[in-house]
């Protein structure tokens, strides 16, 4: 009985190479790239020698082919040094698997063996300044002239942009609605592709992002992800899958913030005792990790069930996504309480989690939408 809910060897070794990497190359360096609003391109590419730049893309386009489960292992490790560089691998995964999965042979064969090693990095270009939640009523346009599209629009709050080489963009082809959008690949450098300017965050400084401005630029038709028509489902498709993986990287952030919690409270004394003598103490904490385990039991099933391309692959996904990041978020504040003080401070990571866990409930879908998801499909 227990086996069906354990992890296999295979997934046990892979969750401790992320772990000995985020261990040696993320955890001593996430505070300083987050003080320092830095993007650290080389340990992304490091991460990606190991594979972690395309963790779902096949094996045959130069993948490591693994399920949705291993990549919420690898994502959530990477996490426990910084969510917001875990999340920067994770939307790169999702773009390079949406034109491995979707994409026709030219396609793949230009742009996935770059992929694949991070020589080229991309964005996913969902959200514009007058549509994010209500995602299919976008408005950039692309107007098809001979064998070229000529696109035009804003795509906003884009992770990567201004960094990245390649960014998977939606735009509009035919009628209103969902059935009027596909799905291009733009070059940065193509000509009338500008950025806008880095956004000032709350959190996720180590992971740029910046409008994507469109000015008539000129996308062959050959850069299109399958056929006119069907981007929202590719878009859709992906999150399917990104969802999983920022539920993933908040379970990373709440672990880290339970140990670092259950550290201090053990070194820590008021009124002549440790503070984790005191019974507040242990409930908060007994119930933190309740609410963690919780979480990771149904991100694990939501992560089979994409991987098993399951009917209610989608509900369980937007389910899982929405308990990870609202229990990771409510973690982490409860960790900084029983830090006092200290836990506002720089001083200690506890700040720097609660800052980057807080738009998981945002990005990817609000847990809003995450409701309405799960809530129209009950209903069905
Ligand atoms: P809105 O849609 O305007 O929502 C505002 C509020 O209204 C929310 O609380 C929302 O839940 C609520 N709401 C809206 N509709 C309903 C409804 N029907 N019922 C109930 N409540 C509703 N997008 C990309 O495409 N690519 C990226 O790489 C990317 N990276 C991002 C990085 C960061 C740091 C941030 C902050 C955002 C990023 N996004 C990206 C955009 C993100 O996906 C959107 O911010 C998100 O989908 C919400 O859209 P919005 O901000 O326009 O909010
Ligand atoms: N997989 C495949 N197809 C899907 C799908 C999925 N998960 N979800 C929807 N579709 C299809 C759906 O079947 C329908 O096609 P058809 O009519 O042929 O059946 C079509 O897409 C339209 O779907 P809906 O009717 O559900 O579309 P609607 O406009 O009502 O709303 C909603 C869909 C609200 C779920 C969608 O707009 C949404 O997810 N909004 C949130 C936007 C979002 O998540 N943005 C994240 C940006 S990326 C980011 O933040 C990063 C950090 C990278």
């Amino acid at each position: 009985m227990t086996d069906l809910f354990s992890l296999t060897e295979d997934q046990i070794a892979i969750q401790d190479m992320a772990r000995r990497f985020a261990a040696d190359a993320i955890v001593p360096h996430a505070s300083g790239w987050d003080e320092r609003h830095e993007f650290p391109r080389e340990t992304i590419r490091m991460a990606a020698e190991l594979g972690f730049a395309a963790i779902y893309v096949s094996e045959e386009a130069g993948g490591i082919g693994l399920g949705r489960l291993e990549a919420a292992l690898i994502f959530e490790a990477l996490a426990y040094g910084c969510p917001t560089t875990s999340a920067f691998l994770s939307i790169h995964n999702m773009a390079s698997w949406m034109i491995d999965r979707f994409g026709h042979a030219d396609l793949k064969a230009r742009y996935l063996p770059g992929l694949v090693g991070m020589d080229l990095m991309a964005s996913y270009c969902l959200t514009e300044p007058g549509s994010g939640s209500d995602a299919a009523a976008l408005r950039t346009t692309a107007r098809r002239e001979g064998d070229h599209y000529v696109v035009s629009g804003t795509k906003q709050f884009i992770s990567g942009g201004g960094v990245n080489d390649l960014y998977v963009t939606m735009v509009r082809t035919g009628e209103p609605g969902p059935k009027g959008i596909s799905c291009l690949v733009i070059e940065r450098d193509m000509p009338g592709v500008s950025f806008g300017a880095p956004e000032r965050k709350l959190g996720w400084n180590a992971s740029p992002t910046a409008q994507l401005i469109l000015d008539n630029v000129q996308v062959p038709v050959a850069n299109r992800v399958g056929e006119e028509g069907e981007g929202f489902r590719f878009a859709m498709a992906g999150l399917d899958g990104g969802r999983l993986n920022i539920g993933a990287c908040s379970l990373g952030g709440a672990q880290r913030c339970l140990d670092e919690a259950i550290a201090y409270v053990k070194s820590r004394s008021q009124f002549g005792r440790t503070i984790a003598e005191f019974q507040n103490t242990q409930f908060q904490l007994a119930d933190m990790a309740t609410d963690l385990e919780s979480s990771r039991a149904l991100l694990y099933l939501a992560a089979a069930k994409v991987s098993a391309d399951a009917p209610d692959k989608t509900r369980f996904s937007a389910m899982a996504k929405k308990l990870a990041t609202d229990n990771g978020s409510s973690i982490v504040d409860r960790a900084l309480q029983l830090f006092g003080g200290y836990g506002y401070l720089k001083d200690y990571p506890i700040e720097r989690f609660w800052r980057d866990l807080r738009v998981h409930r945002i990005l990817e879908g609000t847990n809003e939408v995450m409701r309405m998801i799960v809530g129209r499909e009950l209903l069905k």
